[in-house]
């Protein structure tokens, strides 16, 4: 079968050549060769839903020769010295930074969240590049003073052998960014399953790795991709050869992959739900408030798992702040989001746009008052209004994560009310307040404040960097992805106690004979 047939592409998709994509691809990367001997997809256009090309996916004997494949690499793989594998990750990132636009576009193109954040999303992988090329000279262990004499303990770090990643649709290459960069510096494999809505930002994500891979002369298997669907997700959960699986999704799916994998007492990173609130204290710059609400809450058309679903404001300013909102609302431009200006593209899927129109239907059922929006608009893509509801934030609903731009707003008249309101739900991953007074910043920081994961003060939600660790708490699955110490998750901790002298002296003081 031939990878690329360009001839019957549209002109439009043309530009899919120049990161090696054509109108039917093979989907599996396995060692080192792409091949596909599973079910045929197309790949929609969310704009139009109309075929951009087709992918064929992993059947289970693809994905047993790809494991095979990858468990092989990782004997050579963990044995190249962390920098030189940063070297490795470093060149990765210049690979990237060459084809930002390309693959910025296909991001939009094949996701559907708008040109600037499909570039924002490749940029955020370079930038997950930089930090690994750095943390691979600093996996540094510890020396720890033992308590007997011509002893020495030492805590020293390896890899874990492969790591699988299950990605979600809404950042269909970034979260591969983050796992892969810091199991990669860490002397992990990688086994990546993207979204079964997004091949082509696996397939073009996964080339650019193993053109580096391929330069160097090291085994294409160090990344083994599969497109697939949940049948290969199930796989990777069970495979005993993964020792850590980490799995971005809805909480749902991520509680039955946990136990999956905690069955085989394996390991699992888990990025799942948000419900994510802004709070609005009434000494807030308003505007700055406005501004972030709404990047938070209609960027990505709400699909962000850091999208911000609540909106509490103080009562002394709930009018001023919401009029102003309701007209900036009017004017965001919905459409083709690789048109220049469109802050609104469409929802991911046709199914997203009709959970939109259930989920509408739901809210008026509880008492939801829909103040703009609220519908769908009629067209071949999967546009919807952005929407914003007045709700008690005791409603059932508020409880749940619906993707999309929906925003449900609520009014409170203290700090106390406010975080217990933010700490309400179900889900912990991401949560703002708007204000200037210290007192109230470090109460929200603190023990008492946000549970959330992720705690920010006077900016969205949403687009966190990547030096700090990403993830959440309670229903959002604990996991911690990115920067800061999250390196330590992708990779085995060995105590070592090591006796230099010619005694057998034993810990608590035991004389044993
Ligand atoms: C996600 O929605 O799964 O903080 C990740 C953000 C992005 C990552 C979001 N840096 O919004």
């Amino acid at each position: 079968m031939s990878e690329s047939k360009m001839s019957s592409m549209k002109k439009e998709y043309e530009f899919l050549k120049e990161i090696g994509l054509g109108s039917r691809n093979l989907g599996c990367y396995i060692n080192g060769l792409w091949q596909g001997n599973g079910p045929v997809i197309s790949s929609v256009n969310p704009a139009n839903n109309q075929r951009i090309a087709e992918v064929v996916e992993a059947s289970f004997q693809d994905y047993e020769e790809g494991m095979r494949a990858c468990a092989e690499a990782a004997k050579i793989w963990m044995q190249i010295p962390a920098p030189k594998r940063g070297e490795i990750v470093r060149q990765l990132g210049d690979a990237l930074r060459a084809k930002l636009h390309y693959l910025g576009r296909l991001v939009s193109l094949e996701m559907g969240k708008i040109l600037a954040e499909g570039i924002g999303e490749v940029q955020e992988i370079i930038d997950m590049c930089d930090f690994a090329v750095g943390l691979s000279r600093q996996l540094n262990g510890s020396i720890i003073p033992s308590e007997r004499p011509n002893h020495i303990m030492l805590e020293t770090w390896n890899p874990l052998g492969i790591v699988g990643v299950i990605t979600a649709f809404n950042f269909p290459c970034a979260v591969l960014g983050w796992n892969a960069c810091i199991a990669l510096v860490c002397g992990n494999c990688v086994v990546w399953k993207g979204a079964p809505t997004t091949p082509l930002i696996t397939i073009a994500m996964t080339k650019i790795v193993a053109g580096v891979l391929e330069k160097n002369n090291l085994p294409g298997a160090i990344l083994t991709t599969f497109c697939g669907g949940a049948e290969i997700g199930q796989a990777i959960a069970e495979d005993t050869r993964i020792p850590l699986v980490s799995f971005t999704g809805s909480t749902k799916v991520g509680l039955m992959v946990q136990q999956i994998v905690n069955q085989r007492f394996g390991k699992s990173l888990l990025e799942l739900s948000g419900n994510n609130a802004i709070i609005v204290m009434d000494d807030a710059d308003t505007e700055l408030a406005v501004r972030s609400v709404l990047f938070a809450a209609v960027g990505t058309a709400g699909q962000r798992c850091t999208t911000c679903r609540r909106l509490l404001l103080h009562e002394n300013i709930y009018h001023k702040v919401l009029e102003r909102l309701l007209d900036v609302y009017k004017q965001v431009k919905i459409g083709n989001p690789l048109e220049k200006g469109t802050l609104l593209g469409p929802l991911h899927t046709r199914a997203s746009r009709e959970n939109f129109e259930k989920g509408i239907q739901k809210i008026k059922s509880q008492g939801g008052k829909i103040l703009t929006g609220g519908n769908v608009i009629e067209s071949e893509g999967n546009f919807v209004h952005p929407t914003i509801v007045e709700i008690s934030p005791n409603a059932d609903v508020v409880k749940e994560e619906l993707f999309g731009p929906l925003l449900y707003v609520m009014k409170f008249q203290s700090l106390k009310e406010a975080i217990e309101i933010n700490n309400s739900v179900p889900q912990g991953l991401s949560s703002s307040i708007f204000t200037r007074k210290p007192e109230i910043i470090f109460k929200w920081i603190g023990p008492q404040g946000s549970d959330c994961g992720i705690v920010n003060v006077n900016i969205p939600t949403n687009g966190a960097e990547i030096g700090g660790a990403f993830g959440g708490e309670k229903a959002t699955g604990g996991g911690r992805e990115a920067g800061s110490d999250s390196w330590k998750q992708y990779m085995r901790r060995s105590t070592c106690t090591i006796n230099y002298g010619n005694e057998l002296p034993l810990a608590q003081g035991i004389n044993f004979g």
